[in-house]
């Protein structure tokens, strides 16, 4: 496309789509008509792409996910499509400022954190390859909520971005499935009839997911919850307005709100009454479609892949094997079989609270007929492998990890050292029934979003010097190794850092009134705030470093930034104690002339993606500091490796081979091992002793008990310090010394440019195993049995 042919494309759909003339149009406008402009060439990809899958019989995956942190999509679809150029061209003619209307698209937050957004990379990777997929999930209304402080607390304000048009999706009325609750069973032998006494309809809502160099599309199918009998007229007309409304807003609240809570397990009835919705409506969707082909269901497992992501999708299994037993009239063990062969299940954590449990009572209230038949399920696989100690059903619960489990033909995890301790802990008893089941994907991200995109000045460079294949090739960053050996390229390596960090601090600058120094180390922490994440340590190295330049504050010290961003999930008051530690800590340090020019704090609210895309091309230190056996993966650390940020980390997920691969001496490792953590959790006292052996430890833990944050109310953290103190069952004081002393070392090495420059290009040269490229292909393999369509550029030759 040409930059003219652009031009008249925006024009024409400023006008003709949107209604408006160019003289009256305002920064949405212009932001939608070019979103017209550019989905219209997406479109004859994705069809072309549709055609090849159907023509070609290709296995289809299907990626079910209750969450897709998918951000913004325009930049992605321009820069996908190759159209930077001409975009940029044209609305420079029509004096309209491209980064503004980047800047003016809501952030799509249908996610909480890593798994919403694994799932996005998944997405985007699987168009990238040409694997023939689709993602289903919920499209809610209202997605993750918008953070503010107020006097540094938390406070959340609902998320809207569905008020403006969404520009990316189709809505297909025409996709309309019913979906039951509740009711009775009828039992005709082994079969059985299910009358729902409560119904509602899906209705889906398609978005093109568009791959690398629009060389193929995959669909994101996001369903809406309806009624299925809309107003009620009659109390409308005997003048009871509310009550006629209410079928509707009953129906709706299933698609309303994502749930805000990632760690702990709440056992709410409308989130499992979600996890159904969905769940049924995708299945019901992927038989549709087969059956449109094939007329054998037995042939199902042949061609289509159904990835759970997470136990959310669970009720997958009992699904299934309803619809092929009790609708489809196969044997019970046979849809258990073909259920099993379809299915297959990704274990994203092993804190024991975030693991779904839901009473029987609630699921025979809801679903009674799936209550039934996971009981057989259960029963059958207690029976084949003549195991007394694993059961589904256990203390009136349904143990979701554990159907999930034996429904699937392969369980993974998301990195070797958390698939490791899934065979050794949560699912032990299982993995010694079914030893070839578990088997390992080590996350990624895509290039494209997390370093072409992002990144400019450092992905200009890289083509640069080795040209363009990398960006949908990851391994051929190696190329850049040599290159690492040239000052005048770690130079400019570095350079771009540097303008990023500029950029950056001009946008702190602005926002939040903070004046930050560009040569100091941006040291970032950026996730969600967990207890096992340690945010806590985090700010209690914080605490005592600013005392130690206190005590000599012309001692010559590295000048330093800390940023830290995420949300804490409503009800966790913990977290959110933390979050206001942080805002009070940055208030005081923030404004003490002695040590403001080498420490500053920094936590701009409502990290998202786009936020991440502004400070991962800017960060020189990444903390990836979770208390070891705890972070099943984490994926930011990829995002801040490959964008040259060296890390400071714990021996805990992806940590593990980030270091293996960027080189030992490259990666600032501190903190005991999973195992240690174990053995140290059996003695008595670990905090207190840990404490009472490093007087900066015990320094810092006082100025917050004293009030030095909090002055207004002495007693605020004593939350955090008593649990600190008495418990700390995540490990803080026992790694804080090793923490402070590695803290310090990056102080002294940070000095040496020239040695950090190395360093942190190396780490883009060896980060190219963490590209979701590479774990997808990994998936198709090992897991899904699938293959690659042709792709649009190989089609055309
Ligand atoms: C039922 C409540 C609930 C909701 C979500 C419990 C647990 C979750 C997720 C499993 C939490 C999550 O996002 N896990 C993260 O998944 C990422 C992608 O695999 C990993 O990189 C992170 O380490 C893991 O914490």
């Amino acid at each position: 496309m040409t930059p003219a042919e652009m031009k008249d494309a925006i024009l024409h759909h400023l006008v003709y789509t949107l209604g408006k003339d160019a003289g009256h149009a305002k920064t949405y406008d212009w932001r939608m008509a070019l979103s017209f402009a550019v989905r219209d060439q997406i479109v004859d990809s994705w069809f072309a792409a549709t055609r090849r899958s159907y023509g070609g019989g290709l296995k289809r995956v299907y990626y079910l996910s209750m969450e897709f942190l998918i951000g913004r999509l325009l930049k992605d679809a321009i820069i996908n499509m190759r159209l930077e150029e001409a975009a940029i061209d044209a609305l420079t003619e029509l004096k309209i400022d491209y980064r503004e209307l980047l800047e003016d698209e809501p952030d799509a937050a249908l996610g909480n954190g890593g798994l919403g957004r694994l799932a996005a990379c998944f997405m985007e990777s699987m168009a990238t390859i040409g694997c023939p997929a689709m993602g289903y999930g919920i499209r809610y209304e209202n997605g993750l909520f918008r953070q503010r402080f107020e006097n540094g607390r938390q406070v959340e304000e609902p998320e809207d971005w569905l008020n403006q048009r969404h520009a990316w999706e189709f809505e297909r009325p025409e996709v309309s499935i019913d979906i039951g609750f509740g009711g009775h069973v009828q039992e005709i032998g082994s079969r059985a009839n299910w009358y729902p006494s409560e119904m509602l309809i899906a209705m889906g809502h398609d978005t093109p997911i568009i791959g690398w160099d629009g060389r193929w599309a995959n669909t994101l199918r996001l369903w809406e919850a309806r009624p299925m009998h809309g107003f009620d007229l009659q109390r409308f007309n005997r003048g009871d307005y509310a009550a006629a409304a209410e079928p509707e807003a009953l129906a709706r609240t299933l698609s309303r709100v994502l749930y805000p809570d990632d760690t702990t397990e709440q056992g709410k009835e409308l989130r499992l009454k979600q996890e159904f919705f969905f769940t049924s409506a995708s299945l019901r969707d992927i038989l549709r479609r087969f059956e449109s082909e094939y007329t054998d269901l037995k042939q199902l497992p042949k061609k289509a892949a159904i990835q759970m992501n997470d136990t959310h999708p669970a009720i997958a299994g009992p699904e299934l094997v309803r619809i092929l037993h009790d609708e489809r009239g196969m044997t019970f063990e046979e849809a258990v079989r073909i259920a099993q062969a379809t299915l297959s299940y990704t274990n994203h954590t092993l804190l024991p609270e975030a693991l779904e449990r839901w009473s029987e009572g609630l699921m025979g209230r809801l679903l009674p007929r799936h209550l039934q038949l996971i009981g057989r399920i259960d029963e059958l696989h207690k029976r084949e492998t003549g195991s007394q100690n694993v059961r589904v059903l256990e203390h009136g619960q349904v143990k979701m990890g554990e159907l999930s489990f034996i429904m699937a033909h392969n369980v993974n995890g998301v990195s070797a050292l958390h698939t490791d301790l899934m065979k050794t802990t949560v699912f032990k008893d299982l993995h010694n029934l079914h030893p070839k089941r578990i088997v390992n994907e080590t996350n990624g991200v895509t290039p494209r979003r997390w370093l072409l995109s992002c990144n400019p000045r450092l992905s200009g460079l890289i083509t640069e010097a080795i040209g363009e294949g990398w960006i949908d090739d990851l391994d051929q960053l190696e190329k850049l190794e040599p290159f690492v050996e040239d000052a005048g390229f770690v130079d400019r390596y570095m350079a771009a850092k540097r303008a990023n960090k500029v950029e950056l601090t001009s946008w702190i600058a602005e926002k939040l009134q903070i004046s930050v120094d560009p040569d100091a180390i941006f040291d970032i922490q950026i996730k969600r705030i967990h207890e096992y994440k340690r945010q806590h340590l985090n700010v209690l190295e914080t605490i005592a470093h600013w005392q130690a330049i206190r005590d000599n504050p012309n001692a010559g010290w590295t000048p330093r930034v800390k940023i830290f961003g995420g949300k804490a999930a409503p009800g966790y008051f913990f977290a959110k104690d933390i979050i206001r530690l942080v805002n009070d800590v940055a208030r005081v340090l923030n404004s003490d002339p002695l040590t403001s020019r080498y420490l500053k704090v920094v936590y701009p609210p409502n990290y998202n993606v786009s936020l991440a895309e502004r400070l991962i091309p800017a960060a020189d230190l990444s903390e990836q500091i979770s208390t070891a056996g705890k972070e099943a993966s984490g994926t930011g650390n990829m995002k801040l490796t490959l964008n040259g940020a060296l890390t400071v980390g714990t021996l805990d997920g992806a940590n593990v081979e980030i270091r293996e691969c960027v080189g030992a001496e490259n990666f600032f490792l501190f903190g005991m091992t999973a195992e240690e953590v174990m053995t140290r959790r059996q003695v008595g006292g670990h905090a207190a002793e840990a404490i009472a052996a490093d007087e900066r430890l015990g320094r810092a833990i006082e100025a917050i008990r004293s009030g030095r944050f909090s002055a207004e109310e002495p007693g605020r953290y004593h939350g955090i310090v008593d649990n600190l103190t008495h418990h700390d069952y995540f490990m803080v004081c026992s790694d804080f010394t090793d923490y402070y002393r590695t803290q310090r070392e990056i102080d002294g090495v940070f000095l040496d440019t020239a040695k950090w420059g190395r360093m942190a290009a190396l780490n883009t040269a060896r980060s190219g195993y963490f590209s979701s490229d590479r774990t997808i292909r990994g998936y198709m393999a090992d897991i899904w049995k699938a293959e690659a369509a042709s792709t649009g550029e190989d089609a055309a030759q």
